[in-house]
């Protein structure tokens, strides 16, 4: 298996709102936008740092896993999320290498990607994302 590209680092924060000014303002990174994502109870804010971007994830719900995540280790790294050809057949091939997978089928994230993760346990404590943009959503690897 290899991956494209690291395509985004998430982190987890308590307001988007106060940590804007901090990657927009002071780091003068360019801010893509805000966006709810239901399925996993966060809003997530986009800054693009050259090819890679920033995923500012912040809790809709308290039993949200990114709530969940702040009250037991604080703001901070979160996951690190790469691209992919053909997730399914990357999630296989890390299953049959004895890696446990949160998700063994992927499910829609932000943007539109279909996204599965792999368990931070099984990843040396990094929570790691596959992602791949489905048909008509151009992510910077396109580009
Ligand atoms: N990075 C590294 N370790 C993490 C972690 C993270 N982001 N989140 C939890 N852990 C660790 C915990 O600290 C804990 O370790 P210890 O047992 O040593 O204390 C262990 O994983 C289990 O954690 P838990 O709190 O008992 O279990 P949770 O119910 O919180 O589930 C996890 C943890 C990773 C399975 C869950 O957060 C998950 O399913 N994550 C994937 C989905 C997700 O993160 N969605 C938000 C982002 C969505 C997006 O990017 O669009």
């Amino acid at each position: 298996m290899s991956v494209k590209a690291l395509n985004h680092i998430g982190i987890a924060v308590r307001s988007i709102d106060e940590q804007k000014a901090f990657y927009e303002g002071a780091l003068g990174l360019e801010f893509e936008g805000l966006e709810d994502v239901p399925s996993q109870k966060v809003r997530v804010a986009f800054f693009r740092a050259s090819n890679v971007r920033i995923e500012l994830l912040e809790p809709t719900e308290p039993d949200s896993t990114v709530a969940k995540f702040l009250e037991k280790r604080g703001e901070g790294l979160h996951h690190l999320a790469f691209s992919v050809e053909d997730i399914q057949a990357r999630i296989d091939e890390l299953k049959q290498s004895g890696f446990r997978m949160i998700d063994e089928q992927p499910r829609t994230g932000a943007h539109h990607m279909q996204i599965a993760f792999v368990h931070p346990k099984s990843s040396f404590g990094v929570l790691t994302e596959l992602c791949e943009p489905t048909n008509g959503c151009q992510t910077q690897d396109d580009e």
